[in-house]
C-alpha cells in the first residue's frame, strides 16, 4: 500500500519534525519498507495501491507510555468533596485516596475491569494512540495485581493497539501493615507470580515521601534484575526524595513526573540513558506549582515524553492530544517536542525500538491528521483532527 499525496512528521532522531512534503509512505503486510518525497519513489513501489491523502499530515502512531487506565470505579465523588471544600484527610477518613481506588479494583472481576477500561482506551484510539502502557497497583494483593495485568493484557486481544504491561505492587501500602512487611510479603511474592505467568513487560514503583523510600524500591528493582525486566520509577513527584538517581543507577527505561528533580538528576539520567517521563495531567490535578526541570533535561539532552498518567485520582485524563497542549501551555516544551514526546521519546520509555517514528524497517503504525502543520496537534484543546489510523498497516 501507498500513502501518497501526504505531508509527513518523520519525528527521525536527526532532529525537529523531519518534515517530508509532498511525501509518500510506502508499506508490505505490518512494515514501513520506504518513506520520502514523491519524486524520489523507487520504481519498484510504482504500481502498488495508492492511497491520494489530499495533503493530510502522517505521525507516528502516538503511544501513551504511562497510564493506569485498568481500575475499579472512580473517585468523582471525592473530587466533589474536594470543591465543597473537605480537606484531605476528611477525605482520607472517608475511605477517599488510592486507597478507595485499591477497595473498588478488589471488588471488580477481569471481565468488569476490562470492560470499563475499555471507552477510556477507545477515547485514546480515537486520538491515533496505537502503543499504551498499562499498570498493575491498585490491586496492592497478589490476587487483584494479577487480575489488573490479565486485563490489560486481554486489552490488547479486544482492540487493534499494542498493550505494554508494568507490575507497580510498590504503588501503596495497605493499612494496617509496615511499608517494609508489604514489599517482603505481598509485593514481591506478586512480583515472582506475576513473571511467572508472563504478565510483566517492566516493573514500576511510588518512590515518595507518602509511599516508598528509595532503599525500599532498590530491593524491589534487584528482583527485576534478577528476572532481567527494566524497570521505571515514580520519581520526584511531590517531593526530592532521590528517585531519579535511583532510577538512573538501574540504568532505567524511564523516570516519571519529575516536578522536583534537579540539574544533577538530569545529568544522571543523561548518562543511563533514561527516558524524563512529563506528566502535565497530575500537574494540572493536583494544582501543582513546581515546574520540572525542562531546561536541565533539554541542556543535558535527556529524552522528554509526554504521557496521560490515565488514573482516578491525579490525573483523571483520556486525551494525549491534551496532554500535548498541556506540556506546551505548562511547561512550555515546544510542539516538536510534545510531538517527539508522544511517538519516538515514548517508545524509547516503553523500550520498544520497532516504532516512534516514519522510516523504512519501522511498524506501519500511523496517525493520520486534518492538519496542515504539525504545530496544530499541540495548539488546539479539546479538538480531535485525526483523519484515520493505520495499525500494523491496517486502516
Ligand atoms: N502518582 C500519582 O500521581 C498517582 N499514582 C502515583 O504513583 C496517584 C494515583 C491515585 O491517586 O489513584
Ligand atoms: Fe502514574
Amino acid at each position: 500500500m501507498l500513502l501518497t499525496n501526504a505531508t509527513i512528521a518523520t519525528v527521525t532522531e536527526t532532529g525537529g519534525y523531519g518534515l517530508i512534503p509532498d511525501g509518500i509512505v510506502a508499506i508490505q503486510s505490518e512494515t514501513i519498507v520506504w518513506t520520502g518525497p514523491a519524486k524520489s519513489l523507487p520504481t519498484l513501489y510504482h504500481a502498488e495501491d495508492a492511497l491520494d491523502l489530499e495533503g493530510r499530515l502522517i505521525t507516528p502512531g502516538l503511544v501513551d507510555c504511562h497510564t493506569h487506565i485498568v481500575h475499579g470505579g472512580n473517585r468523582a465523588r471525592e473530587f466533589e468533596m474536594r470543591l465543597q471544600g473537605a480537606s484531605y484527610e476528611e477525605i482520607a477518613r472517608a475511605g477517599g485516596g488510592i486507597a478507595s481506588t485499591v477497595l473498588q479494583t478488589r471488588a471488580t472481576s477481569e471481565d468488569a475491569l476490562v470492560a470499563a477500561a475499555l471507552p477510556r482506551v477507545d477515547a485514546l484510539i480515537a486520538e491515533g494512540v496505537t502503543t499504551l502502557e498499562i499498570k498493575s497497583g491498585y490491586g496492592l494483593e497478589l490476587d487483584t495485581e494479577l487480575r489488573m495485568l490479565r486485563a490489560a493484557r486481554r486489552i490488547s486481544e479486544i482492540r487493534p493497539i499494542r498493550v505494554q504491561t508494568s507490575f507497580l505492587g510498590a504503588h501503596a501500602t495497605p493499612s494496617g501493615m509496615t511499608a517494609d512487611a508489604y514489599i517482603d510479603n505481598i509485593c514481591l511474592p506478586a512480583l515472582d507470580a506475576a513473571y511467572a505467568e508472563g504478565l510483566i513487560d517492566a516493573v514500576d514503583g511510588f518512590c515518595e515521601g507518602i509511599a516508598f523510600s528509595p532503599t525500599q524500591m532498590r530491593r524491589v528493582f534487584d528482583r527485576a534484575r534478577h528476572f532481567g525486566l527494566p524497570v521505571k520509577l515514580h520519581a520526584e513527584q511531590l517531593s526530592h526524595t532521590g528517585g531519579a538517581r535511583l532510577a538512573a543507577e538501574f540504568c532505567a527505561l524511564s523516570a516519571d513526573h519529575l516536578e522536583y528533580a534537579d540539574d544533577a538528576d538530569a545529568a544522571a539520567m543523561a548518562q543511563s540513558g533514561t527516558v524524563a517521563v512529563i506528566l502535565p495531567g497530575a500537574f494540572y490535578t493536583l494544582r501543582e506549582t513546581q515546574v520540572p526541570p525542562i531546561d536541565a533535561f533539554r541542556r543535558h539532552n535527556v529524552p522528554m515524553a509526554l504521557a496521560s498518567d490515565c488514573n482516578p485520582g491525579s490525573s483523571p485524563m483520556t486525551s494525549l492530544l491534551l496532554t500535548m497542549n498541556m506540556g506546551a501551555t505548562l511547561f512550555r516544551m515546544t510542539p516538536e517536542e510534545c510531538l517527539s514526546g508522544v511517538t519516538r521519546n515514548a517508545a524509547r520509555a516503553l523500550g520498544l525500538r520497532d516504532r516512534g517514528t516514519i522510516a523504512a524497517g519501522m511498524r506501519a503504525d500511523l496517525a493520520i491528521w486534518n492538519v496542515e502543520h504539525p504545530a496544530e496537534l499541540s495548539y488546539r484543546i479539546g479538538f480531535n483532527p485525526l483523519w484515520k489510523r493505520v495499525y500494523g498497516g491496517k486502516l
